[in-house]
């Protein structure tokens, strides 16, 4: 497989929709093994490790899935997705993390726009989310959205959001209406720059939204201590906002 057109677009739009990334197949065994870890799984982990919906039913997010089930730790260390990784991350990918992005039907909550270096605090941002397309995504259910280009502008100030499970966001607004909606058919993949503004709106239809992401950096980023600094600064006003 050659990727010279996927890692350029990816370059300039901070994103890229790869289509039919995983085949039927695939997805089924990757479906098998989510819905295996919201039942078996699910109950066992810490407090921290799952996210539910205002409803106190639906689950929202898992966090750190390849910490908690093997299924998790090997899908990330495929060879395919290594080699793209590779080019894109420009090193050695490493998998910081397995989540889900559940956006159940008519209950999955929205997004608030972020950068997601905001939390990983990762320099020089080499850093990335692969999005898996578990459901076909549509301008119902709550794609998400990208600014296109914003990964170049650096890292911008983020607040606290009062969303449970996506605790900051960016402090100033950002002009949605330009966003690329990515929409997307079942086993699509979409990959995301860590400083690429991104955001989703609530899942108004009957149909569920679910996304299984994988986050990896390239083994050469290293923590920040300036993102670090505000992320600090980002969770006092939370901490204090909560108290
Ligand atoms: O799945 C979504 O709606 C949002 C995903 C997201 O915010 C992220 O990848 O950081």
């Amino acid at each position: 497989m050659h990727w010279e057109d996927t890692v350029q677009d990816y370059r300039e739009q901070g994103f890229v929709h790869v289509p039919a990334f995983y085949s039927a197949e695939q997805l089924a065994q990757i479906k098998a093994a989510i819905e295996h870890y919201n039942q078996a799984v699910v109950p066992t982990v810490p407090e921290s490790d799952v996210v539910f919906e205002a409803d106190g039913q639906a689950i929202r997010n898992c966090w750190r899935m390849h910490t908690h089930d093997p299924f998790f730790a090997q899908l990330p260390a495929e060879e395919r997705l290594q080699t793209l990784i590779a080019a894109l991350v420009k090193g050695t990918p490493l998998c910081k993390g397995v989540e889900t992005f559940n956006k159940p039907a008519r209950v999955g909550s929205g997004v608030p726009p972020h950068q997601d270096n905001a939390y990983f605090c990762q320099e020089p941002p080499d850093v990335l989310t692969v999005w898996v397309a578990m459901d076909d995504v549509t301008p119902e259910n709550g794609p998400v959205q990208y600014l296109a280009g914003s990964h170049l502008d650096g890292l911008r100030e983020h607040t606290p959001s009062g969303v449970k499970g996506n605790s900051f966001g960016l402090t100033e607004s950002v002009d949605e209406a330009s966003a690329s909606v990515a929409l997307l058919t079942k086993g699509d993949i979409l990959i995301h720059h860590c400083q690429t503004i991104h955001f989703s709106a609530p899942n108004v239809s009957d149909q569920p939204r679910l996304g299984l992401l994988m986050v990896f950096r390239g083994d050469h980023t290293q923590d920040s201590p300036e993102m670090k600094d505000a992320y600090h600064r980002a969770r006092a006003l939370l901490e204090s906002s909560q108290s």
